[in-house]
């Protein structure tokens, strides 16, 4: 029997960070031109009401890698680049499953789960005790947390690439820089190659400034501009090795853009009028572009399910002055959506998700309600694998829905905004719970959907959320709140 008679088929998915609902051609941008994903999106299935789990990074890495939504774990909320590892190596996860049906299992790109068991503070000379080897990856290749974030190094398996003993690294998140001799935002100006608008004010490594402090590791340091092409470049190896295996393979590509710094290689500079932002999703096109021709040229795309999605809603300034917003034009980074990143309206969860496999995965558009943290179920069933009852709590078989064959998806799912407030999405309501926090982020000029007052708003006339309803549906706010409650307390909803 072959590998695709078992449903053994390649599992790749492809995550970028920050990526808005209205960023790509296929889903509507006529700034950006994005042809290798109109490619995927036209041989494959294009969801319309695709949700991340929340509209910040960690969160959502955590539910999409575990099936659980972000609530359950406290430490689910965006992490410093010297935090401990947020999944416990008990704690089944996707990857594991893949494991388990006999895959080879591999990550590429961003991280930011935390790395180290948090006994103690990480030594980056030394090999890191608790890494995606312990969560179900065979192999790793990854950054930490964020491209802002220190150490801007990256980790395979254990270790930093290109430790030397004579430089060591040290990092540290306090206030105060405990390094006098490294080069500081405030301190030399002179050195920067790129501003930042907020924040991003600590050390500078490569010409920008960065969030936390690093000293040492100079042969570990990437080079901003070399990232994409790095992850990319591991990403093909990885599939070439799984080829060498009697193994079908499963790939977590987690891309850094357009995450800030937003430093495209030279090929990309100017490739878009949209300046860094609109280069680096260029750079991203490009990359996804090389991926699918490396799957072809070995014969096995037509059998590899490749999902593309986002963790959260688009940003233009998010701590960088590269001149997002003023060369923005009539681009719409989130689409006819309200809001963005950090956001409880939609643009901070309702992403672009395509499914592609030309042998299994029917053409066209979907409209069916899925959460990222549905992945987990739904390969669980592809696969024929049993889940234990206390593995991927929030995640619903919804292999149906990505295949194309259910219309429909979830009769309802909950997303959280940066304060881990509540947005739950039933059929066309999306009911937005009261939380405190201001209704509009000034450095991101974000608004946050975040009031005191009860959201409602009927998707099917008003996608862009003007019009609250909660008024005129009182019933149907209490229900939803009910909901909210009940899902925070229970178990588990699958
Ligand atoms: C914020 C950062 C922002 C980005 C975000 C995390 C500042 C002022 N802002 O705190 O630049 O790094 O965290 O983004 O530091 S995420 O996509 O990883 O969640
Ligand atoms: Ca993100």
């Amino acid at each position: 029997m072959s590998k695709s008679e078992r449903n053994q088929r390649n599992v790749i998915i492809v995550y970028a960070d920050d990526l808005g609902f209205g960023d790509l051609s296929c889903y509507g941008s006529h700034q950006i031109s994005t042809p290798n994903l109109d490619r995927l999106c036209a041989e494959g299935l294009k969801f319309t009401n695709a949700y991340s789990t929340s509209a910040v990074c960690t969160p959502s890495r955590y539910s999409i890698l575990t099936g659980r939504y972000p609530f359950r774990n406290s430490r689910a909320h965006i992490l410093p680049g010297d935090a401990g590892c947020i999944i416990s190596p008990e704690l089944d996860t996707m990857p594991k499953l893949f494991q388990r049906a006999g895959y080879h299992t591999g990550i590429v790109g961003k991280w930011h789960l935390g790395l180290g068991d948090g006994s103690h503070p990480i030594d980056w000379n030394q090999e890191i005790n608790l890494t995606p080897v312990d969560l179900g990856f065979d192999e790793s290749f990854i950054f930490p947390a964020t491209a802002d974030r220190v150490p801007c190094v990256y980790v395979e398996g254990r270790k930093v690439v290109n430790l030397d003993p004579d430089d060591p690294i040290e990092v540290s998140y306090e206030e105060e820089c405990p390094f006098d001799d490294i080069p500081t935002y405030h301190k030399n100006p002179e050195m920067l190659e790129m501003r930042s608008s907020h924040g991003h004010d600590m050390s500078i490594v490569g010409g920008i400034g960065r969030i936390g402090y690093m000293r040492g590791g100079s042969k570990a340091v990437w080079k901003d501009e070399d990232l994409a092409e790095t992850f990319l470049s591991r990403a093909l190896r990885f599939i070439n090795d799984s080829q060498n295996t009697e193994q079908p393979f499963f790939l977590y590509y987690a891309l850094h853009q357009p995450h800030v710094p937003r430093v495209p290689s030279a090929r990309f500079r100017g490739a878009t009028a949209l300046g860094p932002r609109g280069d680096v999703i260029a750079e991203l096109d490009w990359c996804v572009g090389q991926l699918i021709e490396e799957l072809r040229r070995l014969d096995i795309l037509d059998d590899t399910m490749i999902i593309f999605s986002s963790d959260n809603g688009p940003v233009l300034d998010d701590g960088y002055v590269d001149r997002a917003y003023e060369l923005n034009g009539t681009h719409r980074a989130a689409g006819p959506l309200r809001g963005g990143k950090y956001s409880k309206f939609d643009g901070g969860t309702r992403i672009p998700f395509i499914v592609s496999c030309p042998n299994l995965v029917r053409r066209g558009e979907s409209g069916a309600l899925i959460s990222q943290a549905d992945l987990f179920a739904s390969f669980a069933h592809m696969l024929d694998m049993p889940l234990e009852p206390e593995s991927a709590v929030d995640s619903q078989d919804m292999y149906a829905a990505l295949i194309g064959e259910d219309p429909v998806g979830r009769e309802e799912l909950m997303v959280e905004d940066v304060t881990c407030g509540k947005m739950l999405r039933r059929g066309n309501w999306a009911y937005l719970s009261p939380s405190e926090g201001a209704p509009f982020m000034g450095n991101v000029r974000i608004e946050t959907g975040l009031s005191m007052d009860p959201q409602l708003y009927n998707m099917d006339y008003d996608i862009g959320q003007q019009t609250n309803v909660a008024w005129d549906y009182e019933n149907v706010v209490k229900d939803m709140e009910e909901r909210i409650q009940r899902i925070v307390r229970s178990e588990g909803t699958r």
